[in-house]
Parts: structure tokens; sequence; C-alpha cells
């Protein structure tokens, strides 16, 4: 009897998750290095499951194009704003994604992006490759350090608690939160529960760590970024849909925030031309926040367990309920 197929739109996933679903399905990996539309659309028909990133949209066209056999849906992700959560509920698809793994991955990513954006890491190394480390002055490349600095965590999720906590040790002298619900590890470690306004006002560092929903799209747009502190740092590791980056851009082209340090941004991958690639107040990072050998081989088995999971209609490791 012939086993049933999952479709993988992402070349170099790890061995070990391919090989566990090569002991129960057939797996056809898409040709591209990353697959485009059309080529999942003529992949998908007859799949039981799709093993997607971010960049693969996950839509009602996709679905019926896929037919009936279609049972699960397993994102190489904790987001899943690439996802119809409301089409997979209609067709009784089963959506999983990876949280947990790659908490602390991301959460390193995001202090890093902060340190490498308030000390002019990347202007600094750009300055010594091109000749301009001679007659410096005493205030050349200065920051702003991040100690008796106030931190604002925009959304304090698994992500935004553990950045909460390895921030605590660099001896801030605030640290502000906003979440639905106060958190009892953040309020432990001195953290405040604001709203989102009296974030953006107080903070010298903002860092966004929440998911992209209806609710939360361009949270930060053109009146709060009109709000921060002249020298405020914004640090992104969600998804570049929190930002109205037309308003970022604008603020950093006329110097009315310190700078910003992102690791998402709109589009993705983010255009040569765009006005971000000149500045140098702005650190970009191509999507790279849970990139560790280890994390992603953990994220690949997760979903791989997902898909599996169904199959054998037993609980998903990592299941979204629909
Ligand atoms: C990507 C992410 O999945 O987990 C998320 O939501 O955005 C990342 O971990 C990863 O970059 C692979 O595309």
């Amino acid at each position: 009897m012939s086993k049933p197929q999952v479709l993988v739109t992402m070349k170099h996933i790890s061995e070990i998750a391919i090989n566990l679903l090569r002991e129960r399905f057939d797996v056809k990996i898409c040709d591209s290095m990353l697959a485009t539309r059309a080529e999942i659309l003529k992949e998908i028909p007859g799949k039981f499951a799709i093993y997607c990133s971010p960049l693969t949209k996950i839509d009602e066209e996709l679905i019926k194009t896929a037919g009936p056999s279609l049972k699960v849906v397993a994102t190489f992700s904790v987001g899943y704003d690439h996802v119809d959560l409301t089409a997979l509920k209609k067709y009784g698809i089963r959506f999983g994604n990876t949280p947990d793994v790659l908490t602390e991955t991301v959460a390193e990513t995001a202090v890093g992006l902060l340190i490498s954006t308030t000390r002019r890491f990347s202007e600094a190394t750009h300055a010594l490759k091109t000749g301009g480390w001679k007659n410096v002055t005493p205030d050349w490349m200065c920051g702003r350090g991040i100690r008796n600095s106030v931190v604002g965590i925009l959304g304090c999720g698994n992500i935004g608690t553990s950045i909460a906590k390895k921030l605590k040790t660099f001896e801030i002298s605030q640290l502000l939160y906003t979440s639905r619900t106060e958190k009892p590890a953040v309020k432990a470690l001195g953290g405040k529960l604001v709203n989102v306004d009296e974030l953006v006002e107080q903070s010298d560092f903002i860092i966004i760590s929440i998911a992209l929903t209806e609710d939360t799209k361009f949270i930060i747009n053109k009146e709060r970024i009109a709000k921060m502190k002249s020298h405020a740092v914004l640090v992104n590791i969600g998804r570049g849909g929190l930002i109205d980056q037309d308003a970022l851009i604008e603020a950093l082209q006329e110097n009315r925030i310190g700078g910003a340090g992102l690791d998402v941004m709109t589009p993705e991958p983010l255009p040569l031309d765009s006005p971000l690639i000149k500045m140098n107040n702005v650190v970009l990072l191509p999507h790279i926040g849970s990139a560790t050998i280890e994390t992603r081989r953990e994220m690949a088995i997760i979903v791989a367990k997902n898909i599996i999971a169904v199959l054998d209609n037993s609980a998903m490791p990592y299941e979204v309920l629909l």
C-alpha cells in the first residue's frame, strides 16, 4: 500500500527530521531552495501534510487545491500570521507550530540586536573595513549604554520574558512591559505592567516581541513613533508588520529616534533599494532570530512529530487549537 504524502516547502531540513517522516510518508521536497507559490500549488494536490515556513502563505486556495487528502499543516516557526486559521478549521485540518525550543535563541538575538544597535557595532565594523579607523576622537562611535536605562518589552510571552531575564543582568534602572495580564515571572524581576503608549513614551530601548495579528498590525505606528524619546532605540524580533515601516524610515531619516535593530521587516527578503539598507542608525538581520544549529534541528524534529501525530491520530507535541 502506498504511503501518505508530505510536501516540504524548504530544502536543507535536518536529516533526522526528514528520516522520521520517511518512515511513515512519501516525502516530496520542493525543487527550489524556497518553494514558490506556483510550485507549491502544483505539488500540493493529494498531499496529507504540508511542512512549511513563514514564507509559505497557507490560505483557502491552497487548501482547496490540496483536496480532501490534506489533514495537517505544520509550520517551522512559532509565528503563524502566514496561516489562515479560519480556513484550516473550515476544512477540519489540524495545525502545529514550534514554540519553546526557540525561546532562548530568539531572546539572545533580541539582546544581541539591542547591543549592536545602541553601541553601533555594524557601523563601526563598516568604518574599520573601509578605512574609517583613523584620527579618531573620544566621541567617535559612541553609543548609549544599556546600564541605568529604561527598557520596554512590548509583548511579554515566553520570548519577552526570557529577554527580560537576560536584560536584568545589565543593571537597567527600570523594566516596563505590556501584556494582556500581569506576568508573575516578569513582576518578580521588577517589571512594571504598562500600556503601549506609556511604554513607548518612557523607554530608552523598546523591544517588540509580540505576535502579529489583526489587533497588533502597525502597533508601532506614526503616532507612537512620534511619542518616542529622541534617543530611543527600537528592536523588532516579531514580524515586520508590527511596525509602520514607512513611518519608521521617515523618523530614522530625520533622526527623530536613536536607531532601529530589525530582524524582521517588510517585505522579506528586503529589497536592496530599501532606504533602510543605507542607514547608519539601523542594524538589519535577515530574519535569523532562531538560527542556531541546535534550535533549527529541534524545530525540524517538532514539525515532523507534529505531522506524524496526526497520522497516528494522537496529540501533537505542539498543536494550535482551532
Ligand atoms: C522562522 C520565525 O520560522 O519562529 C518564527 O516565527 O519567524 C522563525 O523562527 C525561521 O526563520 C525559519 O523560517
